[in-house]
């Protein structure tokens, strides 16, 4: 048998991180052959429901689970990690500015990416989850100058899993007849689901819709990227079973590589391609193989998406310059 894997979690009391740990102790996340040892962050006041979920999973008996330890200090959670799920942040309350949660997620993202830096295996892959997603994990890649940029991710695979969804319901495919979507830019209602590229059964998924901009444009995109806010309408609380079963995607695909011929999404440092500034996190469609993951090139970008793009490239940009300005980066 293989050595435990050490998977790392923040924010591990909140509401994805009990939808998360479950899945990753049943061995969703690494496979049915990986043993694993979970490390859950929390905040002190928080320390003692995570010692509650801790209780719970020890009631699971899992098999494949080696160990639970609880730490309110970032150094110490992250010592000798191998997988980290950085899922705690600080929301956006009433009345805050921009600027206020910004400096708000640096104080929690700063000293999470320098203890990184410090104590993690040379193997790490980092995940965030908390928002704003991926400027959060350019402040903690920012701090682990000793670890390479592009082991730094956001998630976007929800955004993707949801334009799978949507787009399934609209041509009444199942979701496995669906390939090749990408979800480019911000995890935000600004990102952008490429169905030009996409394929319904083989088909053009553009096509396959009726070449139907209005709906791409009016309907799709803003149902996609707004779905969030429609689910804590719904469910009066935000995603989170959901948002974990995308976490569990994402490194699963990151560790096991992507289907011969499709792709996934992923917000990763932009290396310019698509004319996207450079260090940014902002996703791709990207294809893995071998634990790397690149993106994917050559793909066909029209005005529309061209236009859309821009935009959700912009609001990044923004960002950068904001955390960039309060010296967080
Ligand atoms: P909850 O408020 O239920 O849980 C957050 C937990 O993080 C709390 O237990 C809190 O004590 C803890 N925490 C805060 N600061 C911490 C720190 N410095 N170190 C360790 N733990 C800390 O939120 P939940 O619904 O679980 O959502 C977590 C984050 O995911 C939010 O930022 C949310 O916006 C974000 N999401 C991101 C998504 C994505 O697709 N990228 C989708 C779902 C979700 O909205």
């Amino acid at each position: 048998t293989q050595s435990p894997v050490n998977v790392t979690v923040t924010g591990a009391a909140g509401q994805i991180g009990y939808a998360l740990l479950f899945r990753i102790a049943s061995g969703a996340l690494l496979g049915p052959d990986t043993p694993v040892k979970l490390r859950l962050l929390e905040i002190p006041q928080a320390v003692k429901a995570a010692e509650g979920t801790a209780m719970e999973l020890d009631d699971c008996a899992f098999p494949l689970l080696q160990g639970i330890d609880i730490f309110d200090d970032a150094k110490a959670a992250f010592d000798g990690v191998n997988v980290a799920l950085l899922v705690g942040a600080r929301p956006r309350t009433k009345g805050m500015e921009r600027a206020d949660l910004l400096e708000a997620n640096g104080g929690i993202f700063k000293p999470q990416g320098e203890a990184i830096n410090a104590g993690a295996a040379s193997d790490v892959k980092v995940l965030v989850v908390g928002n704003p997603a991926n400027t959060n994990a350019l402040i903690a890649q920012a701090h682990a100058p000793d670890v390479p940029a592009e082991r730094f991710t956001a998630m976007t695979r929800l955004d993707h899993n949801r334009a799978i969804a949507q787009l399934a319901k609209k041509t009444g495919a199942a979701t496995t007849d669906i390939t090749n979507i990408a979800i480019w830019g911000n995890h935000s209602p600004t990102m952008f689901p490429d169905l030009y590229n996409a394929k319904v059964k083989g088909q053009n998924a553009f096509e396959a819709v009726g070449s139907d901009l209005d709906w791409y444009r009016d309907e799709y995109q803003p149902t996609v990227g707004k779905r969030g806010a429609a689910i804590i309408e719904a469910r009066g609380a935000s995603s989170a079973a959901s948002a974990a079963s995308a976490a569990i995607d994402h490194i699963r695909t990151w560790v096991d590589g992507t289907p011969e011929g499709d792709w996934t999404s992923m917000a990763i440092p932009s290396d310019g391609s698509y004319g996207v500034p450079e260090g940014i996190i902002s996703s791709f469609p990207v294809t893995v193989k071998d634990q790397q993951y690149s993106i994917v090139q050559g793909l066909e970008i029209p005005a529309f998406a061209q236009e859309k793009l821009d935009a959700t490239v912009a609001e990044l940009v923004g960002e950068r310059d904001a955390v960039k300005e309060l010296g967080l980066i």
